[in-house]
């Protein structure tokens, strides 16, 4: 039996009955390849590409065989849109199972009063959540003496009046460049449109969160929305004080702590760095750090829930009801010891991450990193971040390039790699292996030079040494061989 790589004590996710699920692929591979016979070659190219890589997208994960099969059923085939006990379609005794499940393993969890496991995805999760706190906190005007309690009672008169008083509320959330997401408030958004932004920044010496700066930037904005959480920073946020700051100016907490929900489910972030206990209203997705499918909670206090849990059909479409089933798989997961272990050693292991390029002259953001994200500034090598990514995955690297604090080359090109612990942590990888990745990374972009265009300097275009990717993606198949991904899973 295989051994879990991260307490050499428990089972790998997985492992004991890695055989039977080998035989269900293998199975379901056939099937498949009857029907549709390149769909079948690409999910099996999938498992190749992905075993043979250094997974460090830091929102990639690998889920068990227990989470991924129980996406496979018949519970897809079930309409049930509504919430638990209250359907638009008969027969959803089911789902009802399955969704209040999902739920309480949430709730349980998290230590949430109340949980939503239908968003179909983190934009979903924050989706839902921006319209049930403006369902709960806007009142149309003129309408209340009418009776009406919120903008989910409008008539089609006050709809017309909320459309014009819409642009008028307010969201501050971190900006795209310090490591904010597209959905706190970024222009080109549905959040940056329906909601008057702003955003608040790092400071630019440490680029690290200035508390004092974002309760300047509140007294002055005075948001109904005070947005928590990132996507691209490497550093733990205090939601502690964070919420004194909301609640300071009268605005609602909302932390999408979708990148490090598995941090706060493996008990690595407690206290002030748990922002459940602080937030109004937290969303997440499943498939990052908490290793579950592809999909989104939302996590609310009661005076929220009754408005989140309108999220279908006011936002959503028909939830997925295999896909809850399997959020509940994984979150029961998430509820076992070796779950915690597996936490902490993500952190664990991004900090050896960060020591390994720090000691080879390596630039990173902020400096090092306390959750599981390293960010690098790959100004240092002559190289954008466009060039960088390429050069990385022509050696077996798979990352992606990420904007930096005022980057010189914009969202597009930018000038930073973001690099990710949770996936290889799954593998087994511990920190001796991440301090080999920081020297591989490093011997490839030293490597690499930025190309012309024909139509002049290009910031896409690159040249790798010769022989170098070859090298490089040989002596990550050793690390990668070293610790197989789904161990025992034959296809
Ligand atoms: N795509 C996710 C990430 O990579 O962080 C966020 O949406």
């Amino acid at each position: 039996m295989a051994v879990d790589p991260v307490t050499t004590s428990a089972p790998a996710p997985g492992a004991d009955y890695v055989e039977t699920a080998s035989a269900a692929y293998r199975d379901i591979l056939q099937i498949i390849e009857t029907v549709e016979p390149r769909i079948a070659a690409a999910t099996r190219k999938e498992i190749a590409d992905q075993r043979d890589s250094l997974k460090l997208i830091a929102s990639e994960n690998y889920a068990s065989p227990a989470v991924l099969l129980t996406m496979g059923t018949w519970l897809s085939d079930k309409y049930a849109e509504g919430t638990i006990g209250h359907r638009f379609y008969a027969g959803c005794q089911n789902v009802d199972t399955v969704e209040t499940v999902a739920a309480e393993h949430a709730r349980e969890l998290f230590g949430a009063p109340y949980a939503y496991a239908q968003p179909h995805s983190g934009i979903d999760a924050n989706l839902v959540a921006y319209w049930a706190i403006l369902a709960t906190r806007v009142e149309a005007p003129g309408l209340a003496d009418a009776g009406v309690k919120n903008v989910n009672d409008l008539s089609e008169e006050g709809w017309e009046k909320l459309r014009a008083q819409l642009g008028n509320q307010r969201l501050l959330g971190m900006s795209l460049d310090a490591g904010g997401h597209l959905t706190h408030g970024f222009r080109p958004n549905i959040s940056g449109k329906m909601f008057h932004q702003r955003s608040y920044g790092t400071d630019p010496e440490t680029g690290l969160l200035d508390y004092d700066a974002l309760a300047k930037a509140a007294r002055e904005f005075k948001p109904l929305i005070l947005v928590g959480g990132y996507s691209a920073y490497p550093r733990r946020i205090n939601f502690a004080k964070m919420r004194e700051i909301a609640d300071e100016v009268g605005a609602t907490l909302m932390v999408d702590m979708a990148h490090f929900a598995g941090l706060v489910a493996g008990k690595v972030f407690t206290g002030d760095e748990d922002p459940v206990p602080h937030a109004h209203v937290t969303t997440t997705t499943t498939h990052k750090s908490l290793r579950g499918p592809r999909g989104g909670l939302v996590l609310a206090t009661p005076e929220y829930s009754d408005a989140v849990d309108k999220g279908c059909p006011m936002v959503l479409g028909g939830p997925l009801s295999h896909v809850m089933a399997a959020k509940a798989v994984a979150l029961a997961e998430a509820r076992q010891p070796a779950f915690q272990a597996y936490a902490q050693r993500v952190a664990d292991n991004a900090k050896a991450l960060a020591e390994g390029f720090l000691k080879r002259g390596a630039r990173l953001v902020t400096g090092g990193t306390d959750n599981h994200i390293v960010l690098l500034d790959v100004q240092s090598f002559g190289v954008t971040g466009r060039q960088a990514e390429s050069a990385l995955l022509d050696s077996g690297i798979v990352t992606n390039r990420n904007s930096i604090p005022a980057d010189p080359n914009g969202a597009w090109y930018t000038s930073g790699i973001r690099l990710g612990t949770p996936a290889l942590t799954t593998r087994g990888f511990g920190p001796d292996e991440f301090d080999r990745v920081a020297e591989l990374i490093v011997d490839v972009l030293a490597k690499t030079e930025p190309a012309a265009a024909a139509s002049g300097p290009s910031k896409a275009k690159y040249s790798l040494a010769d022989g170098t990717a070859e090298r490089v993606h040989a002596a990550a198949s050793e690390l990668l061989a070293a610790n197989p991904l789904y161990p025992g899973l034959t296809l």
